[in-house]
């Protein structure tokens, strides 16, 4: 069995419990309830929110070492302990995945490996040799994608020559020329934007040995174009490289001090870049680049706040991509509220407090498409002004909506510019994407420096479903916003009767997040939309009674609804099935699913990722699910 599969299986801590708790038998729905109930409200920081980890893969903790490194602050305690968490993620062919259960990826294998070799195994050690084997045989260096090219790149191991170039000077373009930054989703552009000051100083520093043992048997290829635009960026790339050799100086150092500006004036206050590991991290060594010495302020937030991601336990030291406790929060009261919790609990108030406080009254990127609106969104993290999400501000206030507070006119305030904000950053479509209104060039995804993630910002069924059920709860069933979702989500529902799910996985996770919305806007349970979604998720249930999806349903359809059933994808499934007003012998199976594989302090096991970071190539355990949705359909059946 690989090792991977450790991770998220019951941590030891439940022998603990095990003694602590009652004995209590298998139970029935109302008792599980009472008991996740309790382990939340156990789970709830002095200050009002709730965090679960965020767990990825290990090229955060490898990026980390070779960030250190590069800025030479690398220590012998950090290496130890990162590079034991990288060898416990190993699997028992010597790659390492993206995800729990999947297969070996060559990029992350590619970086797990340099950090190891960082921290000093010799190449000719057996987990070594296994995993450069497994690298050699997927194609080598050659066939990694370009993020870690750019890693190999700064330390000598990969041509600068052979990554494609994204020039300062891409800066210069207003925000109505295609490709320029406002086109790219806000993640990619704060990660470009840091990228282009690295790509036009290709920096190397040498690691003091060579990685000749990772390359394959074929020589780099440029990637193919299949398309003739693709084509057209291709040779475009190719003139950059030239131009590269010999740019317009003023030019080079106006648009390098624009770029820099960018960065600067966009550090958030817990010294995080949008609060995500990738445009931090080459932020950093961006500044560190023009100059900025490692006790400058910026450099010295930026490399405090990382501390501030890593988790230290038993498992091990390692780092979130980001974090989300606002997201969490927002489930965990909307749970507490399904739950039956009353108004004045005091988890509630001390929640609704919090998220008050973290509501987003300044402007960000998002205006730049939207220029006239008046902010009021809730960003994902503890800081993140500049990026608000309407997924996040749907959810907040979806939760706000079932809360009080002592200043009753604060949080109606609140709740209004929330939905105004959310109203205003409708796309054209009649959809809403994640963080920006109108982010839908598809030249963006065609761009050779592109070859990973996502890189735009298009609406989507969860997003679109979660705006709806937040206007329905606002009362505005009849309003043209409310028409419009309507609308996309009736155009975009598959052929099968299921959504597509963006941010979690998959389509039991849009399925769960439509109906839901629907039947609050008012769509009758009987209407054919609904119906041939509860024939979907009924056709889709497990033997065990469960729901469960496997991640590569993202890119064979043969797995879409299959997969082990896991507690958060039985939930969405049940919420929808409730919204549906099902009280089938399938609610009852899945209610009684839940009930079974409760652990004995209440929150249940899931090692599975049901979270999507980017379809295909970047998924999420968020730790939290398996316990808030849950609570949300046993709390729903139950009362
Ligand atoms: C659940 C819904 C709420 N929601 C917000 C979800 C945020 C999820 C975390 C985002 O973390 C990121 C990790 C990333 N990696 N790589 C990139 C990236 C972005 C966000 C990335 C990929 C391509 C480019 C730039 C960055 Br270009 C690991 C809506």
């Amino acid at each position: 069995m690989c090792a991977a599969v450790q991770v998220g299986e019951a941590p030891a801590d439940s022998v603990t419990v095990l003694r602590d708790a009652p004995a209590v038998p298998v139970g029935t729905p109302a008792r599980a309830l009472r008991r996740a109930v309790e382990q939340l409200r156990g789970l709830q920081h002095a200050d009002g929110w709730w965090k679960g980890e965020l767990q990825t893969n290990v090229t955060m903790d490898a990026e980390d070492l070779l960030l250190r490194e590069f800025l030479g602050i690398r220590t012998d305690a950090v290496t130890r302990e990162a590079c034991e968490w990288i060898r416990s993620q190993q699997l028992a062919d010597g790659q390492w995945a993206k995800f729990y259960g999947g297969p070996g990826d060559l990029s992350t294998t590619i970086e797990a490996y340099l950090a190891l070799r960082l921290g000093g195994d010799p190449p000719g050690a057996d987990h070594m040799r296994a995993a450069a084997e497994r690298i050699r045989a997927a194609g080598g260096l050659e066939r990694a994608r370009v993020f870690t090219h750019v890693w190999l790149a700064l330390f000598g191991l990969w041509s600068w020559e052979q990554i494609p170039v994204v020039p300062p000077e891409l800066m210069l373009l207003p925000p109505w020329i295609p490709l320029n930054i406002y086109d790219f989703a806000c993640w990619a552009r704060q990660t470009v934007v840091a990228l282009t000051l690295v790509s036009a100083q290709r920096p190397v520093r040498s690691l003091g040995f060579a990685t000749p043992e990772l390359h394959g048997p074929q020589p780099w290829q440029p990637p193919h174009a299949t398309t003739w635009r693709a084509r057209l960026l291709l040779w475009t790339d190719r003139l950059l490289h030239v131009y590269e050799r010999r740019p317009v100086r003023v030019l080079r150092e106006y648009a390098a001090r624009r770029a820099e500006r960018f960065i600067v004036s966009r550090q958030e206050a817990d010294g995080s870049w949008g609060g995500i590991q990738p445009p931090w991290v080459y932020s950093l060594i961006a500044l560190h680049l023009r100059g900025y010495p490692l006790e400058h302020p910026v450099i010295h937030a930026g490399l405090a706040g990382l501390e501030r991601f890593t988790i230290r336990d038993r498992d091990g030291r390692r780092l979130e991509a980001c974090q989300s406790p606002v997201w969490d929060t927002a489930l965990a009261l909307i749970a507490l509220a399904d739950a039956g919790a009353p108004l004045d609990d005091p988890a509630i108030v001390e929640a609704t407090e919090w998220l008050l406080d973290e509501q987003v009254l300044v402007k960000g990127d998002w205006s730049v498409r939207r220029p006239g609106l008046a902010p009021g969104g809730w960003a994902f993290e503890f800081a993140n002004d500049n990026y608000p999400d309407i997924d996040d501000t749907a959810e907040v206030v979806l939760a706000l909506l079932r809360a009080d507070h002592p200043d009753r006119a604060r949080l109606d305030r609140a709740i209004e510019l929330g939905v105004r904000w959310t109203k205003g950053m409708r796309s054209s479509d009649g959809g809403w994407g994640a963080f920006d209104a109108d982010n839908t060039r598809p030249v963006i995804r065609e761009l050779p420096f592109c070859d990973f993630g996502e890189v735009i910002d298009p609406p989507s069924a969860d997003v679109t479903a979660h705006v709806l059920e937040m206007l329905a709860a606002y009362g505005e069933t009849d309003s043209e916003y409310a028409q419009s979702a309507l609308g996309w989500l009736s155009d975009n529902q598959e052929p099968d009767g299921s959504w597509f799910g963006r941010w979690g996985v998959n389509y039991v996770y849009g399925t769960g997040a439509v109906v839901p919305a629907l039947v609050a806007a008012g769509v009758s349970p009987r209407d054919l939309r609904i119906r041939r979604a509860v024939r979907w998720l009924e056709e889709h249930q497990n033997a065990d009674g469960g729901w469960g999806e496997d991640i590569r349903s993202y890119f064979d359809h043969e797995w879409a609804g299959r997969g082990a059933s896991t507690a958060s994808q039985t939930a969405w499934a049940l919420i929808a099935l409730h919204a549906a007003g099902e009280h089938s012998d399938a609610v009852r199976r899945g209610l009684l699913y839940l009930a079974d594989t409760q652990r004995p302090d209440g929150t249940w096991d899931e090692p599975y990722f049901t979270g999507t970071g980017f379809p295909s190539d970047f998924y999420i355990n968020y730790h939290l699910y398996r316990l808030v949705f849950p609570i949300m359909a046993l709390g729903r059946y139950t009362r």
